[in-house]
Parts: C-alpha cells; sequence; structure tokens
C-alpha cells in the first residue's frame, strides 16, 4: 500500500480528499486523524485475513480469552509502532506540516475497563499477537466506557463517557455473523430418538452483533482478533411494546458494571455475562464447525478463559450447546466443557465475589439454571462420597445454595484449571479463600504472576529510556526481556547513571507541563516525583498516603529545624460511583491539596496534585516521570497490581508492602532496593482470625497520628464540617479494618528513608537501574509464555 515517505503521503491525501471530500488545506485533525486509522485498518487487513486463513488451514489449536473488561487505551502510535511504520508515517506527516503527536491526541481511549483486570486482558491480547500465539480476546462493547472524572469543588463528579461518538476506527462491524440471545420463557422437554431434549421456548431474544478489531503483533504478520459484542433489537422479536424493549435490549451494552444495588441492575449485568458468553461461545463452536472435526475432540483445538468470574456463565453454556444443540451426552459434554475451559481468578476481596439470587437467574436464564443445578448435584454428590455426613462443608462448597448463585464455584468446579495472579495470591487462595476446593482438585491449581506489555509501558511511552537501553545493551532486550538484566553492568557507570537522571529529569518536566496545563499548579522538577495511581480503594490505602502528607505538612508547619527534601505527591484515581468512602478520600486528597499548595510556609517544598480523569493515555505520561511507586495495600490484599510493575520498569522506586507482586519484585531487586514497611500478609490474616488489634491504641500513643485524625474533623480545614466523619469513624470508631493507623509509623519511617537515600544521587540512580533492569521478568510476554504452555496448551503459528 505505501513503502515509503512519498507514496505514504500521496496515498494518505488521496485517501483523505476521497473520503471526506474535502480539501487537505481544508481538512480538520479529526479528519485527518480518521484517515490515518483507515488507511492502517487497510494495511493490515491482508494480515488479518492471512492470520485467519493460516489458523483455519493449520487447524492447530486456539485460545478465547473472554473478558467483561478490556482497557485498551489509544490504538494509533501502538499500532504504528507494532507496524514498524511509525517513522515513515511521521516523517510523511511531518512533511504535510501535520505533528503525529497531535493526531494522537485526537483518538479517544478505548476505556472498556475499571482498572488492572482490563488492563491486564489487554496486555495480554498485545502479547499473545507479538508472540505469534492463536489467541483472541472476547469482550462487551460498551457504548460508554468508564465514566469521565471531573473534579469539582474538590468532589468526583462523573460524566458519561463518549469514545464512540465520532465512531471508532479500528473497528469493523460483521453484521452477518450476530447471533440471537434468548432470555426469559420456558423450557419445554421432549423426546428425540428415544433421548430426552430440551428446548428454550416463548424466549425474548436480543441480536448480539460483533465487531472486530485487529490485534496487530509487534513486527511480525500476525494479526488476531478482539470481538466485541453490542445488543440490539431482535427482527425476531415478538414484543409489541417496540419501544421499550428496543431500550432495554441496548441498555445491555450501554455500560460497564451498572449499578446492581437493585434487581434491575443484578439482571442488566446478569444479561450482558451471558450476552458475552453466549455470543461468543456460539461464534467459536461455528468456526470450529466449519472445520469438519469432531465435536468430541473440542477441547483440543480450542481453550477458552473465563478472566474473574465475570464469564463463568461459560459453564453452563458450553454444556448447553454441546448438549441441546449437538446432541451429546452429560458425561460426554461434561468432559470436554472441563477441558477446554480455564479460569483466572483476581481478588479475594469478599464484596467482589459474584454471586446472584436464584429468584432472578432462575426466570432470567432458564435453560442455564437448569444446567448449574444439575452440575452442582453432582458436585455435591462428589462432595458427599469424600466427606460422608459432612453437609455444612458441602454446603459452603456448593454452585446452589442459601437461595443465590454462586459464580466463583462454578468456574472452579468447570474448569481444568484455575489460577492466582502472583505467588503470594496463589498461596492464599489455595490455603484460605479457595481452600475447600483445592483440597478436592489440587492438581488444577496454579500461579501467573501478572505482567505487563513492554512494547506500550516502556518503548512507547518512554521513548528516551527505550533509546538509552537500546544503545546500552543492544537491541534484544525488545524481543526478549530478560535481557534488561544486561544492565546490570552499567550499574557503576556514572556516564549511563547520569543520562539515566537526565531523562528522568525531561519525563518529569513533560509531567510538570501537564499537570500544569490541567490543574494550574506549578510543580518542582527538582522535588521527588512520589506517585500513587490506580482504582480508589480502601484497601488500596491512599489513605495512608494522604494522612502521611498531612504529617508532614504539620511538621513542617511546627518543627523549623525539619528539612524535608522536596516532594510532590500525584494522585489519579476514580472511586465507583456508589462507594461514598472512597469519593471522601478523593475529597480529602483535594482538600489537602488545596491547603497545602496554597500555604506559602511549605509550598516550596511539598506540593499535592491530584490528576483528574485517570486512564490509559494519561498513564503513559505518569509512569515514565515517576520516582517513587506507592504500593501500600493493605498486605494480603492486592491480588498482584500491574501498575507497581510498569513503575518498575521506568525506573521507579517502590515504597510498598509485602503484597501481590511487591513479594517477586523484592526477591528479584533485593531489599536494599526496594522500600518495604508495614504488616506483613500472614500477620493481617492473624489479626483478621484471632482478633487483638485496637486501632485506638494507636491513637493514643502516637502523638502524630492523633494530630492528624483529629484534624479530620476538628475544623482544621475551613468549611468542612462534617465531611470526613466517614473516614474519622473508620479508623477510630470501626477499629480501622485495613491497618491504616497501625501501618502509620512504619510508612512514615520508611518515607524518610526515601528521602536519605534520594540525597546520595548517583546511588539512587543506580537502584533505578537495578529496577529497570530486573524487570524483565514482568514482560507480559513471560506470563503469557506460561499461560501458553502450561494452560492452554498453544503453539505459535507464523
Ligand atoms: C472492583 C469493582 C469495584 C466496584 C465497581 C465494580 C468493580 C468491578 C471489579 C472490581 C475488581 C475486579 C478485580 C480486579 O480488577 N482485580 C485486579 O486484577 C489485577 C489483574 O490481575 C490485579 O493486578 C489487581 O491486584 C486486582 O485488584
Amino acid at each position: 500500500m505505501f513503502s515509503n515517505k512519498a507514496e505514504f503521503k500521496a496515498v494518505f491525501l488521496q485517501k483523505l480528499e476521497m473520503t471526506f471530500g474535502t480539501s487537505f488545506g481544508e481538512s480538520t485533525k479529526r479528519e485527518q486523524f480518521q484517515t490515518l486509522g483507515h488507511m492502517i485498518r487497510e494495511y493490515v487487513s491482508s494480515d488479518w485475513i492471512q492470520t485467519n486463513e493460516q489458523y483455519r488451514s493449520t487447524g492447530k489449536k486456539q485460545v478465547y480469552y473472554l473478558s467483561i473488561e478490556f482497557l485498551l487505551g489509544r490504538l494509533l502510535r501502538h499500532n504504528l509502532m507494532n507496524l514498524g511504520i511509525e517513522t515513515v508515517v511521521m516523517e510523511g506527516l511531518q512533511e504535510l506540516g501535520i505533528d503525529l503527536e497531535d493526531l494522537e491526541e485526537i483518538e479517544a481511549d478505548a476505556g472498556l475497563g475499571n482498572g488492572g483486570l482490563g488492563r491486564l486482558a489487554a496486555c495480554f491480547l498485545d502479547s499473545l499477537a507479538s508472540l505469534n500465539l492463536p489467541g483472541h480476546g472476547c469482550g462487551i462493547r460498551y457504548k460508554h466506557g468508564l465514566f469521565e472524572q471531573k473534579i469539582v469543588d474538590g468532589y468526583q463528579v462523573e460524566l458519561p463517557e463518549q469514545w464512540l461518538r465520532h465512531g471508532h476506527v479500528w473497528e469493523v462491524r460483521k453484521s452477518d455473523d450476530s447471533i440471537e440471545i434468548p432470555f426469559w420463557g420456558k423450557v419445554e422437554s421432549y423426546q428425540e430418538n428415544g433421548k430426552l431434549m430440551f428446548r428454550h421456548l416463548q424466549a425474548e431474544t436480543v441480536t448480539a452483533v460483533p465487531y472486530d478489531l485487529p490485534v496487530i503483533g509487534y513486527q511480525t504478520e500476525t494479526v488476531n482478533t478482539l470481538r466485541l459484542w453490542s445488543a440490539e433489537p431482535s427482527r425476531f422479536t415478538a414484543n409489541t411494546d417496540i419501544l421499550r424493549y428496543k431500550k432495554e435490549t441496548e441498555s445491555i451494552s450501554e455500560l460497564l458494571y451498572p449499578d446492581d444495588t437493585h434487581d434491575e441492575g443484578k439482571i442488566l449485568r446478569l444479561k450482558q455475562q451471558y450476552l458475552l458468553v453466549a455470543a461468543s461461545l456460539q461464534s467459536i463452536v461455528s468456526s470450529y464447525k466449519k472445520q469438519k472435526r469432531s465435536l468430541l475432540e473440542f477441547h483440543q483445538f480450542v481453550g477458552i478463559h473465563i478472566n474473574d468470574t465475570h464469564p463463568a456463565l461459560a459453564v453452563p453454556e458450553l454444556m448447553r450447546i454441546l448438549m441441546d444443540e449437538e446432541g451429546l451426552g452429560w458425561n460426554e459434554a461434561w468432559y470436554i466443557t472441563v477441558n477446554t475451559l480455564s479460569y483466572t481468578n483476581h481478588t479475594t476481596l469478599s464484596e467482589a465475589l459474584e454471586k446472584w439470587p436464584m429468584r432472578i437467574f432462575q426466570p432470567l436464564l432458564p435453560r442455564i439454571y437448569m444446567i448449574i443445578e444439575e452440575i452442582n448435584e453432582r458436585f455435591c454428590q462428589e462432595l458427599w462420597e469424600k466427606y460422608p455426613g459432612d453437609w455444612g462443608h458441602i454446603e459452603s462448597m456448593a454452585i446452589l445454595a442459601h437461595g443465590e448463585v454462586r459464580m466463583a464455584p462454578l468456574a472452579i468446579v468447570g474448569s481444568h484449571s484455575v489460577n492466582g495472579v502472583a505467588s503470594l495470591h496463589t498461596e492464599i487462595l489455595k490455603e484460605r479463600e479457595m481452600n475447600a476446593y483445592y483440597q478436592v482438585f489440587p492438581e488444577r491449581f496454579n500461579n501467573k504472576t501478572n505482567g505487563i506489555t513492554h512494547r506500550r509501558w516502556l518503548i512507547k511511552s518512554n521513548p528516551k529510556l527505550t533509546n538509552l537501553i537500546t544503545d546500552s545493551i543492544g537491541p534484544k532486550w525488545i524481543e526478549d526481556t530478560e535481557n534488561l538484566e544486561n544492565l546490570l553492568a552499567f550499574r557503576k557507570d556514572q556516564a549511563f547513571l547520569t543520562e539515566l537522571g537526565d531523562i528522568k529529569k525531561a519525563n518529569k518536566e513533560k509531567l510538570a507541563k501537564i499537570i500544569h496545563e490541567k490543574s494550574g499548579i506549578l510543580v518542582d522538577t527538582n522535588s521527588i516525583f512520589d506517585v500513587q495511581v490506580k482504582r480508589l480503594h480502601a484497601y488500596k490505602r491512599q489513605l495512608l498516603n494522604v494522612l502521611h502528607i498531612m504529617y508532614l505538612y504539620n511538621r513542617l508547619k511546627t518543627d523549623p529545624g525539619y528539612s524535608l527534601y522536596p516532594r510532590t505527591f500525584i494522585f489519579g484515581a476514580k472511586a465507583s460511583p456508589g462507594y461514598y468512602f472512597a469519593k471522601k478520600v478523593i475529597k480529602l486528597i483535594n482538600t489537602v491539596a488545596d491547603k497545602v499548595n496554597h500555604d506559602p510556609d511549605v509550598n516550596d517544598r511539598l506540593k499535592v496534585v491530584f490528576l483528574e480523569n485517570y486512564r490509559v493515555s494519561l498513564a503513559e505520561d505518569i509512569f515514565p516521570a515517576a520516582e517513587v511507586s506507592q504500593q501500600i495495600s493493605t498486605a494480603s490484599k492486592e491480588a498482584s497490581g500491574t501498575g507497581n510493575m510498569k513503575f518498575m520498569m521506568n525506573g521507579a522506586l517502590t515504597v510498598g508492602t509485602l503484597d501481590g507482586a511487591n513479594v517477586e519484585i523484592t526477591e528479584l531487586v533485593g531489599e536494599e532496593n526496594i522500600f518495604l514497611f508495614g504488616l506483613r500478609a500472614q500477620e493481617v490474616l492473624n489479626f483478621q482470625k484471632n482478633g487483638g488489634y485496637n486501632s485506638r491504641e494507636y491513637y493514643h500513643y502516637d502523638t502524630r497520628i492523633r494530630e492528624v485524625t483529629e484534624q479530620l474533623v476538628n475544623g482544621f480545614f475551613p468549611d468542612t464540617e462534617g465531611e470526613f466523619t466517614a473516614i474519622y469513624d473508620s479508623l477510630l470508631n470501626h477499629n480501622d479494618q485495613y491497618f491504616v493507623l497501625r501501618d502509620f509509623a512504619s510508612y512514615v519511617q520508611i518515607q524518610e528513608q526515601v528521602s536519605e537515600a534520594y540525597r546520595d544521587r548517583s546511588k539512587w540512580l543506580e537502584k533505578s537501574l537495578v529496577n529497570i533492569a530486573k524487570s524483565g521478568y514482568f514482560s507480559s510476554d513471560r506470563t503469557i509464555q506460561e499461560y501458553a504452555n502450561n494452560i492452554w496448551k498453544i503453539k505459535p503459528i507464523k
């Protein structure tokens, strides 16, 4: 299509004029962006077709990654880079007077996710394609991604996100592949050739329409597919209240995580989950059948991955397809189902473990419910043989109990592999949360420590550091990130360290500019950039961070001899709309920021910034500029964390608890290259089991704690009466569930060590270098290779 600058320019201009009927001189940035996007999509289409043909003709096993979230972010630069045409395009545009960076800014983030779970899915897709592995994503094409966050008067305000307002250049609508999804109605049994069969009657059907996105591997010819389903009214509906039916139908793919405090919201979420699963599985089975293979071998050629429990209905849906549509018997179908499916758990927090009331589930998905009943009955029978008479234990493990359908047990029982996402997390699953199932299926449990794609999180987002690395150790690390270890040879190389420091400084300046543009705050780029960016949740303890800032402020105000190394604390976080406490923490951060930033006694040494609307594209500017990475969850609560890996890869040092993947980070870099503090997971779990923690003791004996907690409620912050009572109560009247006060002293101390360490510049840079050098382990290529080898058993296809 184009192989040099001149050709690129000619095609670009022609396409722009043909598509928009406007001359280049008159065209808008958006038209230019869309032209470029369409060109790239056309550019990959032959590889895309070729990849699919190759997969079909070789007939090797393929994997489908089912996920309710895919947090892709922007794709333009990433696709150009992966295609290896970034330079041609950039220079070609330049000659036309267009800055590629300006066009990039036009693209809306595809923010179809909430946090780590969705971003992990996106990193995995990139690794699958880059490793030439036959693996595709299946998700939902939400009309609105995660809400857009505005901060008004310190409060989070949620606006509907509008990523599709101008269309999405990368997608292809495939309406011929649409699938009818039945809800409600009733199930009828009948006899066929002496066999008892079932059919679903009087259902209200919805049409699931697929939109395909190309997933382009890094400088390979592999182009996999992310298929996102959209819910549309069916042509076959018998519903006569058309307007209502249309509205109800479209609401299924309207937004991510609709509020499920009421039945209506629960129905909607369950519809989303079933739509995702049923449409994906039916399309997978129909493409398998085109290969003319027996369904009895299905599991040998297809793997289906359940990302967290949201797609766990894949278990009964695959059973339904195999039995009701393909005529297999229960035992055959069950064998195939279990051997096809695998499941990853991403959290042990009980509020995130999904359960659906049977009274809603049964009428909405009558046939699926029947199948779950049968799965449950057979599973309980098995348990009865293992634990005869122990009804209590059996009930605690059942899939159906206390009027609810429990999704995690359904996923475990129906999969041949169950994995956690970091070694500590997997141990906690095996020894505690899922111990009962581990006793029954020990061979199913395994660990797959998370990873991140270094192509987006280092090569694309930190080009300066990328160049320094390649200039120093050659380009081999790009293919295999373990080679980053070769950087260790430069530990004592002052010229290298100086350059490393200069690059960080340049990245800090870029971020400082963004901060100034977005919030009007001027930050000192010689100060330490100390960053906490992640979902807002009590267990992640943004509160500990902000209480520490209050303490620093108090100390600066009252202790004239105190010399604090200047620090800029940067936050980015969205709170779930219904999460009252999390929203109060956002308000507190902004209130403290306001006070600190406007106080001339301290604001030359202390600044606090809350960056609004944290999302993938903003994150790409934050990680390269960070020097301190805050990973301070209550030990045992963070399954893995992946932000921690992105910071590390960009040379930030971690201040963290021994939680999630911080454990592996510590093993890799050594305790001298990380700042650990706080309770260990075992201590937290023991407190939770046996009691013995009293937060008020810490209040009484530590004057620093007393002062900062009282300041929440004593008028210290003007015009905030009652504003922070819930936070105060959580700490002192509800015994501080997340051990914020227990870890406070230890956190203050480790932060002092950070300041101390930073004063020795070359020492600090050496630690930074060690972190980068050891971060290769956290490439999602390593993670995906482990999934491919040990769970999915898939091989590269070139
Ligand atoms: C939380 C919430 C909060 C309220 C609104 C709805 C909602 C939906 C999902 C979740 C959490 C889902 C699980 C999740 O994102 N887990 C994260 O998965 C990452 C990838 O494995 C892991 O690194 C993080 O530690 C884990 O928290």
